[in-house]
């Protein structure tokens, strides 16, 4: 049986502080329907989808910044896209702010079957920024302010005939995300996010360099895992402030297939057959064979770096 899913990666363009949500979600349903014309059976859009980028203000009341977050899913707003994905027999993936009944605060993202019910969610692990104002930066990046670190680990979901999994944004940038879900034998990764174009706190880093830092940590992930990946912009200005492009989906092998060429509303479709996962998974990077745990301790017992002793 063939295990080929069509997949659509919907990158966003920009989404400034007084769009709807209404608004945006008309967006997503445009690009929806060029996937479901394109072929696509499964569409992934970024990390927080339904709003701008809000961790770049400083609400001084925490609590004002509840506005940004959703307090149910489905809700108002996003049931229309629940609705055409079902229609469309599509499965489709979306990163959100999300408020808890008991009052917690993630960066949240789901993974929607074609019948619309939510069979995967996943937390933010890796949150980057700071918590408080910073004279210093150029802009903010308050996700430590307004988020708590993820819960729920990095599960994966046996999911549209294989085994999938997510990540956001920051995530990509540790090879032990990608790992995780390697050793639960991850075949698709989604993979939303929201990079600014330049560095807050290295004037000179302008957005080559970050795009290449993207890459590289996105096509190492999938090579040396052997899985797909997926990784969705949302991107241009908002408020005067740019996010980079550069959505991709890259192979098990970790060449980039598709990747967007504008930082608007574009969509990228593929066909990725699950079985190349295969290869790598029973040759080099067969882990049941070449893993040597015994020296991996470090990893999980020590956070930060422990220097050798002076000589
Ligand atoms: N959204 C997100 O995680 N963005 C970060 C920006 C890093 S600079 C604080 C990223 O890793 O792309």
């Amino acid at each position: 049986m063939s295990r080929i899913v069509t997949v659509a990666a919907a990158q966003l363009g920009p989404i400034q502080k007084a769009d709807s949500r209404q608004a945006v979600v008309a967006r997503m349903l445009d690009l929806m329907e060029q996937a479901q014309g394109k072929g696509a059976d499964f569409i992934v859009y970024p990390e927080l989808a339904l709003t701008t980028f809000f961790p770049r203000w400083y609400h001084e009341d925490r609590a004002e910044a509840d506005f940004w977050f959703e307090k149910e899913m489905p809700n108002a707003a996003t049931r229309p896209l629940f609705e055409r994905a079902i229609q469309h027999g599509l499965g489709m993936s979306f990163g959100y702010a999300e408020l808890t009944p008991d009052g917690h605060h993630f960066n949240t993202s789901i993974l929607v079957d074609r019948k619309g019910t939510i069979t995967g969610k996943y937390r933010k692990v890796h949150l980057p920024g700071h918590a408080e104002y910073d004279k210093e930066r150029a802009f903010q990046h308050l996700e430590k302010r307004y988020f708590e670190p993820g819960d729920l680990g990095f599960p994966v979901w046996r999911f549209m005939g294989g085994i999938f999994g997510m990540c956001i944004c920051n995530d990509r940038r540790w090879p032990e995300t990608f790992r995780i879900m390697g050793l639960q034998g991850v075949e698709m990764v989604t993979l939303g996010f929201n990079t600014p174009s330049v560095n807050a706190q290295k004037a000179v880093e302008g957005s080559h360099r970050r795009v290449f830092h993207h890459k590289l940590s996105v096509q190492a992930g999938a090579y040396q895992n052997s899985t797909w990946v997926v990784a969705v912009a949302k991107a241009g200005a908002e408020d005067g402030h740019p996010l980079f492009g550069a959505s991709l989906i890259v192979n098990p092998d970790g060449e980039v297939v598709a990747e967007t060429t504008t930082e608007s509303d574009e969509i990228l479709v593929h066909r990725c057959d699950l079985d190349a996962t295969r290869f790598g998974k029973e040759t080099i990077f067969d882990f049941e064979r070449h893993r040597r745990i015994e020296h991996y301790g470090r990893i999980t017992s020590q956070v930060g770096v422990t220097l050798p002793p002076e000589a």
